[in-house]
């Protein structure tokens, strides 16, 4: 039996996510762990009622870009029909053969949908120690100018890049383990958090 007393608590609320948007930005590097992670999230945001239609899924090619990425998209930069999650059944947003983003312009006189605004960003990201100081750097800029995004914004950026030293540490917490022991897929409560986060923001304005 574990001892641990680490890790999420329940809350004693369930939170309602069926009237909230939410953004997934993950990162390409580290592809076994990351789409995981974001299944996890997924699972979890729409066991909460988020409608698929309200799940936006865009991808980066690593970590360092996931700041830029959630600012934009927060900003409402994103294409609106790009990726939402019924794409994501097609392989995440890995090697799509086929661009997603329109390549022509939209007809002169074409009315562009404003994007509706996003109650919580999650960002993936899967960051595995190696023998140089990557490691060490990404984390410590990514961590903070995620914040950094979520304070200039005011819209929830929720933490979800693992700072792995092993490949084993990785898998573990993306509920891949190696061992008999599976680990816990923390994509799960990255997913609870965005909708528990999104109800706060709804309330507290
Ligand atoms: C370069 C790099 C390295 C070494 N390791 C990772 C990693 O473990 N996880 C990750 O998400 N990204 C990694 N990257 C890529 C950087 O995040 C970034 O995409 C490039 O340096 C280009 O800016």
């Amino acid at each position: 039996m574990s001892t641990s007393i680490k890790g999420l608590a329940s809350s004693e609320v369930l939170y309602d996510g069926s009237e909230l948007r939410v953004a997934i930005v993950h990162a390409r590097w580290n592809k076994t762990v990351i789409e995981a992670l974001v299944a996890g999230a997924i699972a979890k945001l729409k066991e909460r009622g988020v409608k698929e239609s309200n799940i936006v899924v865009e991808s980066v090619p690593g970590s360092f870009e996931l700041p830029l990425a959630c600012s934009k998209v927060i900003a409402g930069a994103h294409v609106q029909a790009q990726s939402n999650v019924t794409d994501l059944l097609g392989g995440l947003n890995f090697g799509a053969t086929t661009p997603k983003v329109p390549t022509t312009p939209a007809p002169a006189g074409s009315v562009t949908m404003p994007n509706e605004p996003f109650d919580a960003v999650i960002a993936i990201g899967v960051l595995i120690k190696g023998s140089t100081m990557h490691f060490e750097y990404i984390s410590d800029s990514v961590s903070h100018a995620l914040m950094k995004v979520q304070l200039d914004t005011g819209v929830p950026v929720i933490f979800g890049v693992l700072t792995a030293l092993t490949d084993d540490q990785a898998l573990e917490r993306a509920g891949l383990g190696r061992g008999e022991d599976k680990g816990h897929n923390h994509g799960e409560d990255w997913g609870l958090a965005a909708v528990e986060m999104g109800s706060h923001l709804r309330r507290w304005g």
